[in-house]
């Protein structure tokens, strides 16, 4: 099949086959079933301008628009655009807007995402409504005709709240925002927010969509040919483009996004319900567990679960938590997550540190907390790290 699958693809294969084909064309050169990595800065021109649609790699790499064309299928989206890292991604979503405008943030997110709007953004006189997405009343208090865009994380990292993105979509069209939705933990496996009436999606691809613990990248999806066209100016202007080997990684790892992503599901319910089920623990944050206070949005909106956990030993504090996930042999002590391998970490002191004590509190980001990334290895040697990690 030497046929360029674009458009099928996106409307008719599921998403188990477009993650092997989604948008991906056999090269033209010597039909390698993989994309080349062009690994090339510049093209040669026959006369200024005279060039085969690409000129110079900041503005476009071949692999790189295999990898984006990629994104755009697996998400369900018209565009994709691949970044250096998720946090140049985002840069460049803010980049959108100009001094003054307001913007409506959950409270409870990624550390660096906080970081990038407050020491960053908010320099260039941007503000920050950090607050509940789950109170719609809260949401629509905050707006004002200064609001140009309503940030999502869902579910957050670390706490695992659910945002019920159909909600949020319907006050930012009714109040003419843009709806973002940082898409990192659930994966397009998981959740499409597009589907939900969001404007843009955002990944940390470095997570689940490369899955291998080997790349940095990030990437937004989108659909309306505008705002693409403005966001691909950005990503040339501002330059924050990742290298072709980067795009390859990321794209063998999406060839098997959804068979991971499966094992993650699976080991996640496995862990969690140990953990729900264990005397040695106070409080665990999945979002599959019926009791989670917002179970019932995430089945509404995820296909599944995913392998993202936080909990509380019982009666721990700072030290406690630092030693059990020190204790712990399979499951690496490391910042990051979606890879196959199992990560442990301590947000606190980790990925939330740059958030003051105070608000990271306030959402729930105590001392004690402890952060999983269940990976795809066998579940009960995962259980029994944690059981030796808790008891040594
Ligand atoms: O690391 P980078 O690819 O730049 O992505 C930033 C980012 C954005 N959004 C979310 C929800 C994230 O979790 C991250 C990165 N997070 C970690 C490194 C972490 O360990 O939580």
């Amino acid at each position: 099949m030497l046929l360029f699958l674009g458009n099928m693809t996106k409307k008719k294969l599921h998403f188990n086959s477009r993650v092997i084909h989604g948008g991906q064309k056999i090269d033209k050169s010597f039909g390698a079933v993989m994309p080349p990595i062009y690994q090339t800065s510049t093209y040669a021109q026959s006369t200024p301008g005279g060039h085969k649609g690409y000129e110079y790699s900041r503005t476009h790499n071949p692999t790189r628009t295999a990898l984006e064309n990629s994104l755009a299928s697996i998400e369900g989206g018209k565009y994709g655009l691949a970044f250096a890292s998720g946090l140049a991604a985002m840069d460049t979503v803010f980049k959108l807007l100009k001094p003054g405008d307001e913007v409506i943030v959950t409270h409870d997110l990624y550390g660096g995402s906080y970081r990038l709007f407050t020491k960053i953004f908010q320099v260039f006189k941007l503000k920050f409504h950090f607050i509940d997405l789950q109170d719609i009343k809260e949401v629509k208090s905050k707006i004002n005709n200064k609001t140009k865009l309503i940030w999502v994380e869902t579910p957050t990292n670390p706490m695992m709240n659910v945002v019920d993105i159909d909600s949020i979509s319907h006050i930012a069209k009714s109040n003419k925002l843009l709806l973002a939705v940082d898409n990192t933990f659930a994966s397009p496996y998981l959740q499409n927010p597009l589907i939900f009436g969001a404007d843009i999606v955002m990944h940390s691809a470095t997570k689940y969509i490369a899955g291998h613990s080997d790349v940095i990248l990030g990437a937004l999806i989108v659909n309306s040919d505008d705002l693409h066209d403005r966001l691909s100016f950005i990503q040339n202007a501002s330059g924050a483009v990742p290298g072709p080997m980067d795009c390859f990684l990321t794209l063998r790892g999406i060839k098997t996004l959804a068979v991971r992503m499966e094992r993650h599901c699976f080991n996640g319910k496995k862990i969690a319900e140990f953990l729900s089920n264990s005397d040695s623990i106070e409080k665990v944050y999945w979002p599959g567990l019926k009791n989670h206070p917002n179970h019932k949005i995430a089945k509404k909106q995820m296909n599944d679960y995913g392998g993202m956990i936080s909990f509380t030993p019982k009666g721990s504090n700072f030290k406690n938590a630092i030693k059990i996930i020190e204790n712990l042999k399979i499951f690496t002590l490391a910042e990051s997550l979606g890879g196959v391998e199992s990560l442990a970490g301590h947000p606190a002191s980790m990925t939330h540190a740059s958030i003051p004590k105070k608000i990271r509190e306030k959402s729930g980001v105590s001392d004690s907390l402890i952060r999983l990334s269940v990976g795809i290895e066998d579940y009960q040697d995962l259980i029994d790290d944690i059981i030796q990690a808790i008891n040594s």
